[in-house]
């Protein structure tokens, strides 16, 4: 037997095999690609992301004590006047608990999609609930009291803050996208967001600032001459002035932040707290600036969980009135807290919400503490 013939002649066969092999590998993915962009959900823009942080990382927030264990998701948090904590939680709870410690499921809302919180003056909580609006949550039961803007549903509205007036202030993190592919926002890139505030003495809705770049966390300044609005994808937050000559205008409170501003918090000094989340993870920053990347992302749930850095770390940093960074906390590993949204101070203790953990963080302010004992 000769084996020669044979290869050669498996040879002449298998020789017109591999090109049309190459055009049916290329023709499935040219339709892949166009498939890809043409049902795309984005039309994406490049997206600058900020310098590295000067600051050095440390594990602080791996020091929290854990309140209200099997808490789902408590994305915020405030306090009323009698120090009694509340959170929103994602089974449609308004959660609180006392200052002894004990918890209380206070309110069911039957909404599965609130964030940011408030207490008013008058002792009502108001809820962003990033589907119906804005709601009311006092003692008469739960009122929607702002859901439509200018003829549009208000759609994912996401945090609010009260002024002594009575306005609520609160954002709109996009007209786009909703919650649950609020990922989406961050890879297009475009600005979707809103900063709208609420009349109660004529219960009309108005819009103040549009085009912001996923609208978030919301304060006032301690003396309520302006508010602060965070920007996620930006990584940068705006002061909106609210009295004297510059009424109405915009300027930038703080930029270049390690990380996309969530909510805010006003300091009992007057500075102020936010959390940080971690758009991207380590290693992957390229995607920010390729579209075919991220209409590829855009199309497989599984690649945005392991583009987006949320999960896997924590960061929270204090602010001071001139935009200057004067602490940071993390949770480099997401050891004890990811997804860390919220940083309220009170009592000098700081207390963390996040959109995936199952409690509030708190923790103590060492330097705020042996200040008090003195
Ligand atoms: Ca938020």
């Amino acid at each position: 037997m000769d084996p020669k013939p044979n290869t050669v002649a498996n040879a002449r066969t298998s020789k017109p095999f591999i090109p049309a092999f190459l055009s049916v590998l290329l023709v499935c993915l040219v339709a892949f690609m166009f498939q890809i962009l043409f049902f795309s959900p984005i039309s994406p823009r490049n997206l600058e992301l900020p310098p590295l942080s000067s600051f050095p990382t440390n594990n602080q927030l791996q020091r929290v004590t854990k309140l209200g264990e099997g808490l789902k998701d408590p994305e915020d948090i405030c306090f009323d006047k009698e120090g009694t904590l509340y959170t929103a939680t994602r089974d449609g709870w308004i959660k609180r608990m006392y200052r002894n410690g004990s918890w209380e499921d206070w309110k069911m809302t039957n909404s599965q999609t609130l964030l940011g919180i408030t207490i008013t003056k008058e002792g009502d909580l108001i809820a962003c609930d990033s589907e119906e609006g804005l709601l009311k949550v006092g003692k008469d039961g739960i009122v929607v009291l702002a859901s439509h803007v200018n003829g549009s549903k208000i759609r994912f509205a996401d945090d609010v803050i009260e002024a002594s007036d009575g306005s609520l202030y609160f954002s709109v993190a996009s007209t786009k996208f909703d919650l649950h592919s609020w990922y989406l926002d961050v890879i297009e890139a475009k600005p979707h967001g809103q900063l709208l505030k609420y009349d109660p003495s004529s219960s009309e809705t108005s819009i103040l600032l549009e085009d912001l770049a996923f609208a978030n966390g919301v304060a006032l300044s301690r003396d309520q001459d302006y508010l602060v609005v965070c920007e996620t994808w930006k990584f940068r937050c705006l002061k909106y002035w609210l009295k004297g000559e510059d009424k109405g205008k915009t300027e930038i409170f703080v930029e270049n932040l390690p990380g996309g501003p969530d909510n805010i918090k006003l300091a009992p000094d007057g500075s102020f707290w936010i959390a940080l989340l971690q758009l991207t993870s380590d290693g992957l920053e390229f995607v920010h600036s390729s579209k075919v990347s991220k209409h590829i992302i855009a199309a497989f749930p599984k690649l945005i969980k392991r583009v987006n850095g949320v999960f896997r770390k924590a960061m929270v940093v204090n602010v001071a009135t001139d935009g200057k960074i004067i602490k940071k906390f993390d949770d480099p590993e997401g050891k004890v807290m990811t997804f860390v949204t919220s940083a309220l101070e009170f009592e000098d203790h700081l207390y963390l919400g996040s959109l995936n953990s199952n409690f509030v963080g708190k923790l103590p302010l060492e330097d705020k503490i042996s200040k008090s004992a003195e």
